[in-house]
């Protein structure tokens, strides 16, 4: 039987276990990826595992999200990344090169190959037909020192896309639409692959938009094929040769399906504060707007921010908003520039910013009291931009451009005929601001005074008898449990300086109960921990003494996470349970020890109420080992004792 491109890329590279959806599989990476607000850890990770230099074709490691150096840390931290990359032999991005995913599109991404990430939105360079995924810090550490990446084989949705974009619709307009229908937790356990003859009309970097906000589904990754469309972007960036054909077979099947015929899009916007409240634009076309901030990873091509150009050329913008441009790279500003456009933004009064994620992970840009802000970046978890109540919409670079000119939300169709952009075949190609490994031996780490060495955690008791500290609804993202900006994300390097702000935006006592209980368990709802792949969501509750986290469902990643740094994840069998637990509640867990892939069912006993609540794991044998040990670190420590 034919197989799909996801089924390609993963037989090629499969190391263990059979290719059947639930099944856990070892795959092997070969390229890593990380940014500094992850990558600190990645690194100091490594070096509490001894490597000496990185086993993987080619590993990167990206300065773009904590880019404000109010004091030291941060630029204590460039530094320190610095010293890793040549210690550990992996190519370095310097700070205002640009954003990970966008600059490893770019300059590095090679069809055929597959990629771990410390950052959520890695499932970008699927989009010219890489296998990529987003995974906690220490998964990236592993793939680093050499490990296969395990997971279970998700299930793939085939979506065939039919017919072509209308003027002023564009790509992100197609992952709306799929937010729309799947919602948040639609992807989970899934890779979706796009096929069909759609993609004609759909350039490499579309697909990136599309493969990069498939991460707000909640999906494992998602895939284009590479054909012609991507050879033509791969020319473009003179680096043609690593153009490699990957279809899916002419009677390849998928597990699950959908179709969207492109023509039949509208232009659409996601409301506050979740990605898949989406709306046509024309639903609340009319509300005023403040801020309108484009680019970031998921909007920032050529075509896009020329687009854009385009229609600050013709049109005035309003007095009353404050339009602001995020470039994904410096390269993408070069080729900007050379087109002319950079002057048309400049002299439309638009404020070019440095490349990096910026606003988009609070760094900056907050919007001022009751603002309106209009956003072409990936997520708009509440409070994601600095400002308590904040009103963030996510739309396309079009309705974006088109509500600054008038001051409302505005349907970009009502401007007029859709500008034309001319792209160069080939870009300015600039690779000044990456160094490359070399073979450098006994590099020092420079570790500044806030570069914290890990902290030991102790492996679980058989028995365990703790309070509910917090209980919480459902779709609680990793912002909320551990919020990034300006003031905390400089403690990424720091575990208990950070652990210090654990779930403040949802109880500011947190910390300070969680300090003083030991030890501890969190109730959760459905789609629990959602969104961004930060480890310190994990690590530093575990810190504070969380063991045990109950939920209706788990998002991958932070589920990993969680066994990785030692947490138990637990799930309610009924999901009616939930009721049965209230915030203050004692529980007890005993026979812990007797954990295994195989037992999956236990009971925990709510002493307070004096009730038994069955729930189960899912963790395979290695997990277990390691919730067991403590930590990852912990089990693969022991495991290096005895061999
Ligand atoms: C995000 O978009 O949420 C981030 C910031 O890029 C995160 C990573 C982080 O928290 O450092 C992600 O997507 O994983
Ligand atoms: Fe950066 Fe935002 Fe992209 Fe995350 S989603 S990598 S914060 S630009």
């Amino acid at each position: 039987m034919g197989m799909n491109v996801t089924q390609k890329l993963i037989s090629s590279h499969l190391v263990s276990g059979k290719m059947v959806p639930g099944e856990e599989i070892a795959i092997k990476i070969d390229h890593t990826l990380t940014q500094d607000a992850t990558g600190t850890l990645v690194y100091l990770e490594l070096e509490a595992m001894g490597l000496e230099k990185t086993q993987a074709e080619l590993s990167a490691s990206y300065v773009d999200h904590n880019m404000l150096q109010l004091d030291f840390r941060n630029a204590d931290d460039h530094l320190f990344l610095q010293s890793a990359a040549e210690k550990f032999g992996i190519h370095f991005s310097r700070p205002g090169n640009g954003i990970c995913h966008y600059v490893h599109f770019e300059r590095f991404g090679r069809p055929g190959k597959t990629m771990v990430g410390s950052d959520s939105h890695t499932p970008t360079a699927g989009g010219m037909g890489m296998l990529a995924i987003g995974v906690g810090g220490l998964d990236v550490a592993l793939a680093i020192a050499g490990e296969p990446f395990y997971l279970r084989m998700p299930k793939v949705m085939g979506v065939k896309l039919v017919g072509k974009l209308p003027d002023w619709v564009s790509a992100r307009d197609v992952i709306l639409e799929m937010l729309r229908r799947h919602t948040v937790k639609g992807g989970v356990g899934k890779i979706i692959e796009y096929y069909g003859p759609g993609l004609q009309h759909l350039s490499a970097q579309d697909r990136a938009t599309i493969t990069n906000m498939g991460a707000e589904l909640g999906a494992t990754t998602s895939v284009f094929p590479s054909d012609e469309k991507t050879r033509t972007y791969l020319y473009s960036q003179n680096r043609e040769e690593h153009w490699q054909e990957l279809l899916a077979d002419p009677d390849a099947t998928y597990d699950e399906h959908d179709e969207i015929d492109l023509s039949k899009l509208e232009p659409l916007i996601a409301c506050p504060s979740s990605p898949d409240k989406v709306k046509t634009v024309r639903e609340i076309a009319g509300t005023p707007v403040q801020q309108v901030l484009i680019g970031s990873c998921v909007n920032s091509s050529l075509r896009d921010l020329m687009t854009v150009a385009k229609v600050c050329e013709r049109h005035k913008l309003s007095k009353h908003v404050c339009l602001q441009i995020n470039p994904g790279s410096r390269q993408v500003l070069i080729n900007l520039a050379s087109q002319e456009s950079i002057a048309q933004l400049f002299s439309a009064g638009a404020r070019v910013q440095q490349s990096g994620c910026m606003g988009c992970i609070g760094m900056g840009q907050a919007p001022g009291t009751d603002w309106v802000s209009l956003r072409t970046f990936p997520r708009n978890f509440p409070g994601r931009s600095g400002t308590e109540n904040d009103k963030v919409y996510l739309c396309s670079p079009e309705v974006a451009v088109a509500s600054a000119v008038k001051g409302v939300i505005t349907d970009p169709r009502d401007l007029g005929s859709y500008p034309p952009v001319q792209l160069p075949k080939k870009e300015l190609v600039d690779d000044s601001m990456i160094i490359y490994p070399t073979d450098g031996v006994n590099v020092e780490l420079k570790k500044g005074p806030n570069i914290i060495t890990l902290p030991e955690l102790d492996p679980l008791a058989d028995e365990l008898k703790a309070p509910v500290l917090l209980k919480v609804g459902d779709n609680i993202t990793t912002d909320h449990i551990m919020p990034a900006g300006s003031k905390i994300l400089p403690l990424r390097s720091n575990i208990p300086a950070i652990s210090e702000h654990v779930y403040v935006r949802v109880d500011p006592t947190f910390p300070k109960r969680a300090k003083e209980a030991w030890k501890s368990i969190i109730v959760g709802g459905d789609n629990y921990g959602q969104g961004s792949s930060r480890e310190h969501a994990a690590l530093a509750p575990r810190y504070l003494g969380v063991r045990v986290v109950i939920a209706k469902l788990f998002a991958r990643i932070h589920r990993a996470n969680l066994a990785n740094f030692g947490i138990l994840p637990l799930i309610f069998k009924d999901a009616a349970d939930y009721d049965a637990i209230d915030q203050g509640d004692i529980l007890e867990l005993t026979n812990l020890h007797a954990l295994s892939a195989e037992k999956r069912d236990m009971i925990v006993h709510n002493v307070t109420k004096e009730q038994d609540i069955p729930v189960r794991h899912n963790l395979t044998t290695r997990e277990v080992k390691m919730v067991l040990a403590g930590s990852q670190i912990n089990f693969i420590r022991d495991r290096r004792k005895k061999k």
